[in-house]
């Protein structure tokens, strides 16, 4: 066995101080009520003051205001509460409100090397970036350039590659769709489809699943359809944090009558009881009752127990005869596959009573309406796409699918990721895409398919890929195997990183280095000399007009529409026509473009001045057509297999606690789980504790094996007895992502495997 030959300064010389504070108290029971209020308000005091506190948490998520950055479910339509936004939310606008800078000065009294030694919360606390900054080849700091200097530094990189697919052109879920058409018509009329994405690391399993049974990659709910489900099934999801106004629409369910089926592996205080706030009896601390049932399924059992699921449901009958016969194809091969089903195999994978599996199996026989939804705890897993194609093939033997109270219901993460997508920010975009946009602009976008973001980081370790752009997003710490992601970084020739808040990717630098501070959503945008408005989309396929009202942070940050515009300029010149300084001056022009390229997207610019927007077109949901090559929908055979490991070891997954926002850490607290004060825990068993001979409150490193014979490790963490399956552990991410190795990839969609690491522990 071998390390990591790296020399990149180890985790554990990035601990935060605060970590030796670290408190373990009793997990919660409820989400929400009181406290949430309180933490939500004292951020926003301490980070905004009071006068910025109230303009940006009143217009957050009105319809005239801006559009919350925190998670891409839906605004109800009507009865908006005056406060619509959660805690978490709160703490996003807080922290991207923050009157803290970081400029000139501070670079120039904070060498690089000394910055890497800082935690990720660190980072990000100092501030606002205000100034475009540049590290050289070789200087260790960061110093000021103007924005002309910056834009002609990174059209003489990429002018210099010998292909064009020597760039990679990353995007995080926040961008606008205006940025996103501008930065994907930029990278193709350079001439390469290197868009990776976020989504490649979040939902990439879900839209690979579904346009291959559904024909188009995207739920087929909307918030309608949430309250008036009779069973709503929560798998892999923790709403109680990271999708907190969903818990408004599960209490609205649970007042009609529904029920909610909760899989998940740990017992999360958010789908168990939701105080909400904004009522008097959630801040009197009665609240709802969320969960009817909780399976609390061994990590990646999910797969065997939707075939148990669709078995049972199979042998009493309670199939939508007419549904199947009608809309879907390869029903009988399924039948033929799920009948013998092994149950033993079931029991194993999942770690459930077969009672359990058929009390479950009995909820969704005697229920008429049901909504399916699910995030990271099963995209993240190898055998995603299979899993996913299960939740499909048991919503279309029940025809779940474009009936009102029914269907899928991914619940996306960042809040644009999916209006990105749509906007063709995409590795593999549909021909048709590149017909259209071919078409409006006058050039042949490059067919062949461009980079995800496990490809990009080879790409640039190997030498293929040379220049790497981020808009938005932290890459260095959110993609998988750390020490391989920032070396690949660090070996390219020029490293822009389009940003709010310093973060891990700046330190990361490729030979030259650009920083490039941007506007966030909470900030009047007066691009142009105008005021300028931008659209998104949410988890539902609602698109809607967000404007941001406060102060921009500083008077050199520009939009991120201008930034894209100005690299465009200053590459490309007037090739192909195209009008990058017409599309910075107004945006309604890049949507008159999107009107003409996007599907869907017609007439754009007037459909989004409508009041609260407009919904895309999803043929399942709208009409029960089901647009793959089959002209139906399609059922899947995937074999049961039970995921093992070796003795001894366990399986990592590695989440998010209540007081993050992906790679950004607001705060070392966990409040649910019951950690103050730190973030190096590992949850495990009592049952794994005793067997492997440790207590609560020891410490241990992490080890992670893999194929490749190399040990991955990740330093000193607190074990706490936690409810979680045996075998099952948990920490949060981004700490553990040096465990994560870069090709253990989910099959098909090649999303890291961030809920299935196996470790060992090493006593420290
Ligand atoms: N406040 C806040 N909001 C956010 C984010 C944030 O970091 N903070 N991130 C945003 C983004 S980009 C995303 S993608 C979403 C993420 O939203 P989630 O998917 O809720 O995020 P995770 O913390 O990864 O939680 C995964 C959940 O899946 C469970 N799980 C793990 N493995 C398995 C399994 O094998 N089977 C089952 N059934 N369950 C499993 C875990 O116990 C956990 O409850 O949230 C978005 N919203
Ligand atoms: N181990 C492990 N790894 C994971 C995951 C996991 O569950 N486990 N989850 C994965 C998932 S689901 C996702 S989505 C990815 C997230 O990956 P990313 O989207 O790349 O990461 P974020 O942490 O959301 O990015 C934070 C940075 O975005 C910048 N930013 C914030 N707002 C704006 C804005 O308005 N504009 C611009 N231009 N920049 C802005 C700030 O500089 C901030 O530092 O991580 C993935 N990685
Ligand atoms: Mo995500």
């Amino acid at each position: 066995m071998s390390t990591t030959p790296d020399a990149t300064p180890a985790p554990a010389t990035r601990v935060d101080a605060e970590e030796s504070h670290l408190r373990v108290g009793r997990p919660a029971t409820h989400a929400a009520g009181l406290k949430a209020v309180r933490v939500s308000m004292s951020r926003a005091l301490k980070q905004m003051g009071p006068v910025k506190s109230a303009r940006n948490l009143l217009t957050l998520n009105q319809v005239d205001g801006f559009d919350c950055m925190s998670c891409a479910w839906p605004d109800p339509t009507d009865h908006r509460h005056t406060a619509e936004f959660c805690e978490n939310g709160a703490k996003a606008v807080s922290w991207e409100g923050q009157r803290d800078t970081v400029g000139p000065e501070f670079f120039a009294a904070h060498p690089i090397s000394e910055l890497e030694r800082q935690s990720d919360h660190w980072l990000e606390k100092q501030g606002r970036l205000t100034h475009p900054m540049v590290r050289r080849a070789g200087a260790d700091h960061y110093q000021p350039i103007s924005w002309d200097a910056a834009f002609a530094l990174v059209a003489s990189h990429l002018q210099a590659l010998s292909s064009p697919d020597e760039a990679v052109f990353y995007t995080s879920g926040r961008a606008s769709n205006e940025a996103a058409f501008v930065y994907q018509l930029f990278a193709r009329a350079f001439g390469t489809n290197n868009l990776p994405d976020c989504s490649n690391m979040c939902h990439e399993s879900t839209s690979v699943a579904l346009a291959r049974t559904i024909g188009i990659g995207k739920g087929s709910v909307s918030l309608q359809d949430i309250h008036e489900a009779d069973l709503i099934v929560i798998s892999g999801q923790n709403p109680g944090t990271n999708h907190p106004r969903m818990l408004s629409a599960l209490e609205i369910a649970k007042q009609h009558g529904a029920k909610i089926l909760a899989i998940n592996p740990l017992r999360e205080a958010g789908l168990l009881r939701f105080d909400n706030p904004q009522k008097p009896t959630g801040l009197a601390g009665r609240g709802t009752g969320l969960a009817d049932r909780y399976l609390q399924i061994r990590s990646n059992g999910d797969l065997a127990l939707w075939q148990a699921i669709g078995h049972l449901l199979l042998e009493r009958g309670a199939v939508d005869r007419d549904f199947v016969a009608r809309h879907t194809v390869g029903f009988d091969a399924w039948a033929a596959h799920i009948r013998d089903l092994d149950r033993a195999a079931v029991v194993a994978a999942t770690g459930l009573d077969w009672a359990e599996i058929e009390a479950a199996a009995e909820l969704f026989a005697t229920s008429q309406r049901i909504v399916n939804c699910w995030a990271m705890g099963i995209t993240q897993h190898r055998n995603a796409v299979a899993t996913i194609g299960e939740f499909v093939n048991v919503a279309l033997l029940q025809g779940m699918i474009g009936k009102p109270g029914a269907g899928l219901c991914p619940v996306r993460g960042h809040s644009n990721v999916q209006g990105d997508r749509t906007m063709g920010i995409w590795e593999k975009v549909p021909d048709a895409f590149l017909d259209a946009l071919g078409a409006e602009f006058g050039f042949a976008p490059p067919r062949e398919h461009g980079h995800d973001a496990a490809a990009a980081v080879r790409a640039l370790r190997d030498g293929k890929a040379r220049v790497f752009i981020g808009l938005g997003g932290n890459f260095a710490a959110a993609m998988s195997d750390t020490h391989v992601t920032e070396a690949a970084l660090r070996s390219a020739a020029l490293t822009v990183q389009i940003s709010t808040k310093l973060n891990r990717s700046h330190l990361t630098a490729g030979h030259d280095a650009l920083i490039l501070p941007t506007l966030g959503r909470t900030e009047q945008d007066r691009t142009g000399g105008r005021v300028q408005r931008v659209t998104v989309e949410d988890s539902m396929s609602a698109v809607h007009a967000s404007r941001g009202r406060s102060e921009p942070a500083g008077p050199h940050l520009r939009s991120e529409v201008d930034i894209l515009c100005g690299i465009g300029s200053a590459t490309l010149g007037d090739r192909y026509g195209i009008p990058w300084a017409d599309f910075a001056a107004d945006y309604s022009r890049i949507r008159q473009s999107i009107g003409r390229v996007v599907p869907g997207c017609e007439a754009y610019d007037e459909k989004i001045s409508r009041r609260g927007g407009f919904t895309l077109p999803h043929p399942p949901r709208d009409t029960r057509t089901f647009p793959t090559p089959e002209g139906k929908a399609v059922f899947t055979v995937s074999p049961l297999e039970v995921a093992t490991v070796p003795e001894g070891r366990l399986v990592l997954q590695t989440i998010r606690s209540h007081d993050q926002f992906n790679t950004t850490v607001y705060g070392l607290d966990d409040r649910y789980r019951g950690i103050r004060s730190g973030r190096r825990v590992v949850f495990i068993s009592p049952a794994d504790l005793a067997e492997l001979g440790y207590r609560d409150g020891d410490h241990v490193h992490l080890v992670s094996e893999w194929d490749d014979g190399i040990e991955r490790r990740a330093e000193n963490f607190r074990l706490v007895s936690y409810d979680t399956p045996k075998g099952c552990v948990a920490a949060y991410y981004p700490e553990t992502n040096p465990l994560v190795p870069l090709d253990s990839q989910a099959l098909d969609s090649g999303t890291p495997t961030s809920k299935w690491v196996v470790v060992r522990l090493e006593r420290v």
